[in-house]
């Protein structure tokens, strides 16, 4: 058999020793133990880059498709409702809606309300008459970015498909799923509970590409938002508000009149280029100045760095809150764009599309083709972004990164300190998640129950250090209750107690060079090669970042990192390395792992600054 070349680096064997020669001949065989200068070990030959930039059968380390169930809504204890059934329902309600509607609209009492209330409020006498050009514009592209935000939305969701209300994220305690119930395996994780969505609805569809999807997600938000933020400064400077504006207490019984009306079947005169109807009015205003900043501040209510800072409002207002209107705020679009479309289509197509698409007040067909062109647009992107996005996932992290970075490197300067909370907020189920160590190595020193475990902390440092457990230990202290935000959805809280890294730092003094901390892991991730996270220094000095070998006052498990995990509180769960092997100073990460700062961010598409 060839020898490899690092053959020659194993420490020799027995019989191939024998022939020493010189003095040492004479003594007596010096035992392999742990005197001598220590070695400090380059952990970065363990791990690996991706092999190709693209999404294939072999992504995320094979995991293979699997389909959730049909959204449910749990009442009460553990009943389960399937929403499926809104669709039957629906049609009956609205069958029952058109029936009463016609009974009641000959009756006096409500042929005189709607005498009085005909379904229009009046508009202050210097409202702009007609659509401006650039209104068309702003509602294209609004169209076009929705789209993918909300297909990426499902993505996100699909990712932990289950909501709550509460941080706990109890099993059995949400309030909608799209999963079976959470199985009785204790070391079931929240990835193994990533469902596939149905072809071409998700974005980018495959199961678990939430990297990817995030960056569509806050990508596309990030130009949405700036669409939206011109949307607002050109409707108050042109004094088109006025029509967006409800100003008078009876847009409520015109609107009232106008639902009449319509599920009478008997619709309403079309006055849209001048005056909506006031349902119209109000659904424009909801949709404009509540929804969609609701989507925001939801959005936002969702970052492990925003939540950390302002916990007295994540307190109440927390991840899981956040994450389940943020939710409610995508039906409510959904609904929104249904019935808008419905009605846009059948209210007089052609003069309602001349007045978006067109800017003009006309039964031409104009606004119809420019509109037609437009869906054009809408179809092509939608169908080529899965495929795209699998060809060249690295520019979508990249543009994505472009976009969203500087917000996120915004809020990478918070500091967590506020982030604390009590031994009552402790969560009675904390999740597992990522790939459990398989490796020889770890299974001897977990057999041993660590005793021959050692800490590696190296690189660019004064004073490289071997720590174990005992060493740990006899450090001073550090305990903190805090919260766990995974990039996938869940969220629990949980009492950490080790060594603050600030300890550690000031064991072994990093070099003015060293701007990045690299955590090596025992385990591989979920596609070969060592899991490894690289994090800025600044947050190293955080009071509430710490190494933690007990977890809620006991020994860390097995499941939750054993012996040693890192806590970071402004960042996602992903970074916080379990199964700590060596700490690494460097001056950046680009030469280490595939250079992306993380295995995630290296396999999965992740970024390195993800507070948000
Ligand atoms: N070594 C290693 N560390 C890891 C992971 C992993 O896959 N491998 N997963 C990360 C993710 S995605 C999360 S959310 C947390 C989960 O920690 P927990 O299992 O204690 O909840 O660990 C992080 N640390
Ligand atoms: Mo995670």
């Amino acid at each position: 058999m060839a020898r490899h070349p690092d053959d020659n680096l194993d420490p020799p064997s027995e019989t191939s020793s024998v022939p020493a020669q010189g003095a040492h001949s004479q003594l007596p065989p010096v035992p392999a133990t742990d005197e001598g200068p220590p070695t400090y070990k380059s952990f970065r030959s363990e791990l690996t880059h991706k092999d190709d930039d693209v999404i294939d059968p072999e992504w995320a380390g094979s995991i293979p498709a699997q389909y959730g169930v049909a959204p449910r809504v749990r009442i009460g204890a553990s009943k389960w409702f399937n929403l499926l059934w809104l669709i039957p329902i629906g049609f009956v309600v609205l069958v029952i809606g058109i029936a009463v509607a016609k009974g009641i609209r000959g009756l006096p009492g409500v042929a005189a309300f709607m005498a009085e209330y005909p379904g229009t409020s009046s508009l202050r006498a210097d409202a702009p008459v007609g659509f401006p050009a650039w209104l068309g514009w702003q509602h294209f592209l609004n169209l076009f970015f929705m789209l993918f935000i909300i297909r990426s939305g499902w993505q996100i969701l699909a990712d932990h498909p289950r909501l709550y209300w509460t941080r706990h994220s109890t099993p059995g305690r949400g309030w909608f799923r799209m999963q079976k119930p959470v199985p009785t395996n204790p070391l079931y994780t929240a990835k193994e509970d990533s469902i596939t969505l149905p072809a071409g609805v998700g974005l980018p569809g495959r199961r678990h590409t939430i990297g990817l999807a995030r960056w569509w997600h806050l990508g596309i938000d990030t130009l949405w938002l700036l669409n939206g933020l011109i949307f607002y400064v050109l409707l108050f400077s042109t004094g088109q508000w006025l029509r967006l504006v409800p100003l008078h207490w009876d847009v409520i019984p015109n609107s009232i009149s106008v639902v009449i009306q319509y599920l009478s079947l008997n619709w309403p005169v079309e006055t849209g280029w001048t005056n909506y109807n006031s349902l119209q009015l109000i659904a424009y205003f909801l949709t404009v100045f509540i929804a969609a900043p609701l989507a925001l501040i939801t959005g936002l209510g969702m970052s492990p760095a925003l939540s950390t800072k302002f916990r007295w409002i994540s307190s109440i207002f927390s991840i899981q809150v956040a994450r389940s209107l943020h939710f409610l705020v995508m039906c409510y679009f959904c609904l929104f764009i249904v019935i808008h479309v419905t009605l846009v289509l059948t209210t007089g197509a052609l003069a309602n599309l001349n007045h978006m698409y067109a800017a003009q007040e006309s039964e031409s067909w104009t606004g119809f083709w420019i509109f037609a062109a437009s869906m054009v647009i809408v179809v092509v992107a939608w169908v080529a972004a899965t495929p795209l996005t699998y060809r060249y996932p690295r520019k979508v992290q990249r543009v994505g990164y472009a976009l969203i970075g500087p917000a996120q490197r915004l809020f990478e300067h918070i500091d967590s300190k506020p982030g604390q909370y009590t031994e009552k907020d402790i969560s009675p189920y904390f999740w597992h998640n990522g790939k459990y160590p398989e490796s020889q190595e770890y299974k001897d020193l977990r057999d041993g129950d660590f005793a021959n475990y050692k800490l590696q902390v190296s690189g660019l440092v004064a004073n490289p250090v071997h720590l174990d457990l005992m060493a740990l230990r006899a450090l001073p202290q550090h305990e903190q209750i805090t919260q766990h935000f995974c990039i996938q959805g869940w969220s629990g809280v949980a009492k950490w107690g080790g060594v603050s890294l600030q300890t550690i730092m000031d064991l072994v003094k990093p070099a003015p060079a060293a701007k990045w901390v690299v955590f090596y892991s025992f385990a591989e991730g979920s596609d070969k090669g060592l899991y490894y996270d690289a994090q800025p220094i600044e947050q190293m000095h955080y009071e509430l970042t710490m190494l933690a070998y007990d977890m809620n006052d006991q020994a860390l498990s097995y499941g939750h990192g054993a012996p040693l995990r890192l806590r970071n509180e402004v960042q996602l769960g992903f970074k916080m390395v379990k199964w700590i092997k060596g700490i690494e100073f460097v001056e950046d990460f680009s030469e280490v792992g595939g250079g992306q700062g993380g295995y995630n961010n290296d396999h999965e598409f992740f970024g390195y600054s993800q507070s948000i």
